[in-house]
């Protein structure tokens, strides 16, 4: 798997109850939410991973979820374009702090659309959800792109499943060819070829679950896949994330990774 040395995070701001969300749990309360974002950087900084926190930013409620403004691979970075017009905005101040790292950016047009929460890295290969947020233009572009650095890409269409925002809200790649997966997808052909290390039934929040270097941190709260991962051997990091579940986000989107 990648090692990381480096995160970039942005704390949720004042408006963060404003933003995007499907699913009706409830209004986030915000100082819980700093409080399990401080723990989340804190469990990134204790994986050896030195964070970068941008100053929240009111205009743009969701950008907290920064993971879905860029792709950063270990061979070079793509901004993205995401679908919602609300969070088109959030990418010019990813592209800023990440100037200092990379001299090149591909970047996603219009039409096309990209979250990179649609994007599972596993190895050399790369799985690109088309979803109510990625549209067809828009991955195809991303594959190209994978294809110049050198990398493979499939397309899995998740627009039929209903309670999934991004593809990593129901896989998670976790090395050695074992995938994390939600039951509607583990019957994907293009799944075919790995070990599917599948949710129990009620536990599919934490399918959005997040290697980093020999841990992976997961949603507290579902104990059965917990005991799972800790069965198979993995050392597992358990994160309150009931804010950002409230606001469709889990824990690969509050950060970038690289
Ligand atoms: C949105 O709907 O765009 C945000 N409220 C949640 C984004 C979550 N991001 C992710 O899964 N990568």
């Amino acid at each position: 798997m990648q090692q990381f040395t480096r995160a970039i995070v942005r704390p949720p701001s004042l408006t963060f109850a404003d933003g995007l969300t499907s699913v009706d749990l409830g209004a986030p309360d915000y100082n819980r939410a700093l409080h399990q974002h401080e723990k989340y950087c804190d469990a990134l900084t204790a994986c050896g991973l030195s964070v970068i926190h941008l100053a929240p930013d009111a205009d743009y409620p969701d950008s907290t979820f920064v993971e879905d403004t860029a792709l950063i691979t270990p061979r070079g970075a793509v901004l993205t374009r995401p679908g919602a017009e609300s969070r088109k905005g959030e990418v010019s101040a990813i592209e800023s702090a990440l100037r200092q790292f990379f001299t090149h950016f591909m970047r996603i047009d219009s039409p096309g659309t990209v979250d990179a929460g649609d994007v599972c890295e596993a190895g050399n290969h790369f799985f690109i959800g088309l979803s109510h947020r990625t549209n067809e233009i828009g991955a195809r572009q991303l594959g190209s792109f994978l294809s110049e650095l050198d990398y493979t890409s499939s397309l899995i269409d998740i627009r039929d499943i209903g309670n999934i925002l991004h593809l990593k809200s129901g896989i998670a790649f976790l090395g050695d060819d074992r995938l994390v997966v939600i039951d509607e997808l583990a019957r994907r052909p293009e799944f075919s070829e790995l070990e599917l290390i599948r949710i129990p039934p009620g536990e599919e929040y934490a399918a959005n679950c997040l290697p980093v270097n020999g841990r992976v941190l997961i949603a507290a709260g579902f104990p059965s896949f917990q005991e799972r991962l800790d069965d198979l051997g993995f050392e597992t990091v358990a994160l309150e994330m009931s804010e950002y579940q409230k606001m469709d986000g889990g824990l690969s989107c509050l950060s970038l990774r690289f």
